[in-house]
């Protein structure tokens, strides 16, 4: 494979950006540390946790997606699982936060795994989480004759259920050639009409196959099941919510674990209490970050409320901060970039991210406790408030610069060309990824 020449992926040229930039950040962070330094927080302590910060990017994200009516494909998108190891090499190069990627199978199949494990590491990326796709039909695959249309893991054929198992087994052992060491199931089952599924039974035969993969991937693997209200099925899901999500990983095993993905639930839902009651149990998988106004809209995260966001972050680092036992979350970005570049879309939502979860470590953990004990409401909420309002874009930039990305993500990424140069080597191809 031909070396990849970029400027957005050359240490010294994103310094070589930096530089100019860098007295405006020194005089910015340094009023920062001052505020900080009133409220007794250690800025230099805070800016190394964000530098140390990382979220996996999904390998479906960096195709432009689509909705159920049109997908726009732009030009210089990525054609194979190769070429997207590319995108995410110069997300991760910028943003200095998103050092692994999650792939999804079929739609990352390659015959030449070990290629796929040598281009990952020359581009300094690692493997997470393993996705399997049981909601659609794979054509091409002859291990795959038999049609997910009526379900897969819950499906009444348990012909089907089998086939469905074994793909999972499958995308465990292409993670752990890969080197993954989780696997996290999403199922479109479900009903559109009243009366169409056994709500008792459908969930029996689910449960059942989770056992039945849990049993069969190895013991160094984590297996994260993944809840959503609705779609593709639009009257009931059978793994729909938390508490379904819960009840089955409770009857799978410890290693089994419930992920939340941010736009999986009805509007309004407390998605920072789900977290705080995941992590008492001691099964919270982790994350799939996005943004919504209405349903599972894949926006990028922060987009839409920045507030939610930070809300989430809170009751995360609050469970690391008293080493809530078992907690050791997985987080990933999950989007749908119908309309933006996704490698600038990536990049945002990277950074979104960051400035959540630093405004969460602001908040005054003892002062906060101490309200909420004594039942002062007003100071509870602006102990929050008081974290949430800080801008904190010179730690984000600080730690970034520090984990060797860029102080300006989006115009170096924009200077550097590379969607440009794509769009020359890379020839279309009605990639289908990325509708979700
Ligand atoms: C489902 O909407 C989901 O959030 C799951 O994580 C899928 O695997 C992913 O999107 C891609 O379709
Ligand atoms: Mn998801």
């Amino acid at each position: 494979m031909d070396q990849i020449t970029t400027p957005a992926l050359d240490q010294d040229f994103i310094a070589a950006q930096n530089a100019p930039l860098l007295s405006a950040l020194d005089e910015d962070y340094a009023a920062l540390n001052r505020t900080l330094d009133r409220r007794g927080i250690d800025i230099e302590k805070i800016t190394a946790a964000v530098s140390a910060f990382a979220v996996a990017q999904p390998t479906w994200a960096v195709g432009s997606g689509g909705t159920r009516f049109a997908r726009f494909p732009m030009g210089g998108e990525p054609r194979n699982i190769f070429d997207k190891l590319e995108d995410c090499a110069v997300v991760n190069a910028l943003a200095g936060a998103t050092p692994t990627v999650s792939p999804h199978f079929p739609w990352d199949e390659t015959s030449d795994l070990a290629a796929l494990k040598d281009l990952a590491a020359s581009l300094g990326l690692g493997f997470d989480a393993v996705n399997s796709n049981t909601f659609q039909d794979h054509p091409n695959d002859a291990r795959h004759p038999l049609s997910y249309k009526y379900g897969s893991l819950s499906h009444t054929d348990p012909a089907v259920r089998a086939q469905a198992i074994e793909h999972n087994i499958r995308c465990a052992e292409i993670g752990a050639a890969l080197g993954s060491k989780a696997l996290t199931v999403w199922i479109g089952d479900g009903a559109n009409f009243p009366g169409q599924q056994h709500f008792g039974r459908a969930f029996d035969r689910y449960i059942e196959s989770a056992q039945a993969i849990y049993a069969g991937i190895p013991e160094s693997f984590r297996l994260f099941l993944e809840h959503k209200m609705f779609e593709p099925a639009f009257y009931a899901t059978v793994i729909q919510d938390w508490g379904s999500s819960l009840l089955a990983a409770q009857a799978v095993g410890d290693r089994c674990l419930c992920l939340v993905d941010l736009g999986h639930h009805a509007p309004n839902v407390n998605i920072e209490m789900i977290v705080s009651r995941l992590v008492h149990a001691r099964k919270l998988a982790g994350f799939h970050f996005n943004d919504s106004k209405y349903g599972d809209d894949d926006l990028d995260a922060g987009a839409i409320e920045p507030y939610r966001l930070f809300l989430v972050f809170n009751e995360l680092v609050e469970a690391a901060y008293r080493k809530a036992p078992g907690f050791e979350p997985a987080y990933m970005l999950d989007q749908s970039h119908n309309v933006t570049d996704p490698i600038e879309s990536m990049l945002s939502s990277a950074e979104a991210i960051a400035g959540a979860y630093t405004k969460a470590l602001l908040v005054e953990r003892d002062r906060l406790h101490d309200a909420q004990e004594e039942n002062d409401v007003m100071m509870a909420f602006q102990t929050l408030r008081r974290a949430y309002r800080t801008d904190v874009t010179p730690i984000v930039a600080m730690a970034r610069m520090e984990a060797g990305g860029a102080l300006d993500t989006l115009a170096l990424y924009r200077y550097s060309g590379w969607r440009s140069q794509k769009a020359r080597e890379r020839n279309a191809t009605g990639l289908g990824a990325g509708i979700v």
